[in-house]
């Protein structure tokens, strides 16, 4: 769909479809020529606006009031489009009503929490340490990033055994349907339903152990912070964002580390910069590549203005990789630089909440392979995994050599 409308203008546009198998595949080329087309650039293949410069990207996303999410993080405008789903109450929501829920998620992902966590995940991380390098040829994403977070998120939430291997396939598609109506999008919507079904059935009280984050948001109900109706789909959410990510940001992070040899080598001399490694690789290699904002009102951004109810697309991956913030090595991975301040979490308000248990998975299980492997190598292609919203690896063969 071409959208033209004269006050494009004066505006740069780009013929690319960032949501085409060129740009999924190797998106960086495209981040380059955005960032350098202009502050503000139109994508005629979809009629939205793009910003791709880290100064830019980091005003829209702090600025919510203008950059509203109520309309959707997808292409889709919820002004004038039926949503795939009822929107969540956290991603697709404002303040004032966002504030509360995310204040009650706050206290359910909590420092105290995350203590009692860390424990619980330390032994399974060090386990499947020991059982990879014992293998020595494995797979980043099927044997190692497919595997922790699916061993120890579904816990922390107080899921059921049965039906686990619903998580993945929901995340997928929750993250192709804020692209366009294309066949990653259209693929992933026709088999939805009973995974669908199956999620919103786990989002019940009944059905969350006790102890667990489920738990706690119903809790959280009770005690008047939320709304009892509110309390599944905040559930929800957790399903919807806290497994593909995690999965993603542990597989990216393996794929990036292998390589780069030397970097490895820093990491196995002192594994405790675990912490900084997972950062320079979200930095160098965000699994959540994009969102969408909706203009609430004509806004001018770096001289160009957007006009009001128009879609504008936020490369995060793109922010993370601007010269004009880095440095002209920021497509360098480097973990001795100071990459805290990306934007693979986002920013502002709607920061991800469930960063505190992203960043304790990949702590734990990235130092329990630094400290027992001396080198990771290359083991043959990795093959990249398309999706519409996700940077990533379907498989990634690497060689992880004993200490
Ligand atoms: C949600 C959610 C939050 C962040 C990302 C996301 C699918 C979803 O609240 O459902 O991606």
């Amino acid at each position: 769909m071409t959208v033209e409308s004269p006050s494009t203008a004066d505006v740069p546009s780009l013929d690319d479809d960032p949501f085409g198998t060129e740009v999924l595949t190797d998106p960086y080329d495209f981040h380059r020529r955005l960032r350098d087309a202009g502050p503000v650039v139109f994508l005629p293949r979809h009629g939205i606006y793009a910003l791709g410069r880290f100064a830019d990207v980091t005003a829209a996303l702090t600025d919510w009031e203008t950059f509203v999410s109520s309309r959707g993080a997808g292409i889709s405008d919820f002004a004038k489009e039926e949503p795939w789903r009822p929107p969540s109450l956290l991603l697709e929501a404002d303040p004032p009503d966002h504030t509360v829920v995310r204040t009650a998620m706050n206290g359910v992902i909590s420092p105290r929490s995350m203590r009692a966590l860390r424990e619980r995940f330390a032994a399974p991380a060090n386990e499947i340490a020991d059982r990879l390098v014992a293998q020595g040829t494995v797979d980043a994403v099927t044997d190692l990033a497919e595997v922790y977070p699916l061993q120890v998120f579904p816990d922390a939430v107080g899921l059921p055994e049965a039906g686990r291997e619903n998580l993945l396939p929901y995340g997928g598609l929750a993250f192709n349907a804020f692209g366009p109506d294309n066949e990653l999008r259209r693929k992933a919507l026709a088999t939805a339903a009973p995974v669908q079904a199956w999620v919103m059935e786990q989002c019940q009280r009944e059905n969350l152990a006790p102890g667990g984050f489920g738990e706690q948001i119903w809790a959280a109900a009770d005690r008047g912070e939320i709304t009892h109706e509110q309390a599944p789909m905040l559930v929800r959410s957790l399903l919807t964002a806290g497994v593909d990510t995690t999965v993603y940001g542990i597989a990216n992070t393996v794929y990036a580390l292998s390589r780069h040899p030397g970097q490895w080598a820093q990491l196995h001399g002192q594994p405790a910069r675990a912490k900084f490694a997972f950062d320079e690789a979200l930095r160098w290699e965000s699994p959540v590549q994009t969102f969408f904002r909706t203009t609430t009102r004509d806004v001018e951004v770096a001289g160009t203005t957007i006009p009001r109810d128009t879609k504008v697309l936020l490369f995060l991956g793109s922010a993370n990789r601007d010269p004009r913030q880095w440095g002209e090595d920021a497509d360098v991975l480097d973990i001795g630089r100071r990459a805290a301040g990306h934007v693979a979490f986002g920013m502002g308000v709607h920061q991800c909440v469930g960063q505190p248990v992203a960043r304790l998975e990949t702590e734990l299980v990235l130092t329990a392979l630094a400290q027992r492997a001396r080198a990771i190598e290359p083991a043959g292609d990795p093959v990249p995994k398309l999706n519409n919203t996700l940077k990533g690896w379907a498989s990634v063969p690497v060689r992880l050599v004993p200490a």
